[in-house]
């Protein structure tokens, strides 16, 4: 008995894939073929032909499905580079678009510690995603200029001491992200000699994995200070241009281009963007007004309005300089 009824359940399966396969063959065919053709009468004619050629041949379908999935298979590579880490990619996520990020009660009490270590709040950064968007709060003006597509390339560096990871790795991949592939030659992390077990093999293992060939690791063997470390960065430098930041950063977009273009227009400029604050407690991003940076007498930085013909040209993306022109080291170096 039990083998007859087995033998009755094997056919009835038998029967349901038959008549599957049969579905799915009557199905598939006039599909294929309808969309097709629908594709010729609704697309534009770039986007048709290259459609009508992509469902005309079945092995460049099959190529390109299976692209998709190794790009997919390379994503999630990838991705999980930052979770063995404990962090996090994509552009969503707490603090997106720059908000302030907030944390659960419970997350609160782990966050105080590490936020007295580093002074800011370290444990909410690596709740926030590395790639998370934030505002482009540039002014109209600055958004509709056009620049040049033959700009120099840029090496940015990045210097730190104990610096959070999570925080550095932003900065590393926000500059990546915001930044033409075309105009980024390298990413250098100058250690002025840390003690943090993450940001020695951890760090350097990541930065190789996640972008290979990009990014140059710099160790200084003994602590030298935030000028000798930026030099020991300038030294490993191969770009046309220098920038140098701190490891705490987020770039916005089109940051790289006014700055590439006015050092191609003059090597011996010195230009510094007008930074928007990351707040410690919150991570949110606030725009900073325009203004220029200046120095008191005692070589204190200090935020000073744009002169009286800055404000009187009554133009937003015009340049502000608080200093005599062409005056400037002799090397290629952009100093933010
Ligand atoms: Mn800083």
């Amino acid at each position: 008995m039990a083998s007859l009824r087995r033998v009755k359940v094997l056919l009835v399966l038998n029967l349901i894939a038959v008549a599957g396969f049969v579905l799915f063959l009557a199905k598939c065919r006039p599909i294929a073929v309808r969309s097709g053709e629908a594709f010729h009468e609704i697309r534009p004619r770039a986007e048709a032909a290259n459609l009508s050629a992509h469902s005309a041949s079945p092995i460049q379908d099959a190529v390109l499905k299976r692209l998709s999935l190794l790009e997919d298979i390379v994503y999630r590579q990838l991705n999980g580079l930052s979770k063995s880490l404990g962090l996090i990619e994509g552009y969503g996520g707490r603090g997106k678009g720059g908000l302030p990020a907030t944390l659960s009660p419970a997350e609160e009490e782990k966050a105080k510690g590490p936020h007295e270590k580093y002074g800011y709040n370290s444990y909410l950064s690596e709740k926030i995603s590395l790639d998370r968007s934030i505002p482009d709060y540039r002014p109209t003006k600055c958004k509709e200029l056009k620049y040049s597509k033959e700009l120099p390339q840029i090496s940015i560096i990045f210097i730190f001491v104990n610096e959070a990871l999570s925080v550095i790795l932003r900065s590393v991949h926000s500059a990546v992200n915001h930044t033409p592939t075309h105009l980024l030659k390298e990413i250098i992390l100058v250690d002025d000699n840390s003690d943090e077990e993450e940001l020695k093999a951890p760090l350097e293992e990541y930065v190789h994995k996640r972008y290979p060939g990009l990014v140059k690791v710099v160790r200084n063997q003994k602590r030298e200070g935030l000028i000798r470390a930026r030099i020991e960065g300038w030294k490993a430098a191969t770009g046309q241009v220098t920038g140098f930041f701190d490891a705490h950063v987020e770039f916005t977009a089109g940051w790289a281009e006014p700055v590439l273009s006015r050092i191609q227009e003059n090597r011996k400029r010195v230009i510094l963007p007008s930074i928007d604050n990351i707040k410690q407690d919150t991570f949110e991003v606030q725009r900073y007004e325009n203004s220029a940076h200046g120095y008191s007498w005692e070589l204190w930085c200090m935020y000073i309005s744009p002169p009286k013909d800055w404000w009187d040209a009554g133009d937003p993306s015009l340049p502000i300089s608080p200093a005599e022109k062409n005056k400037g080291s002799d090397k290629e170096t952009g100093e933010f």
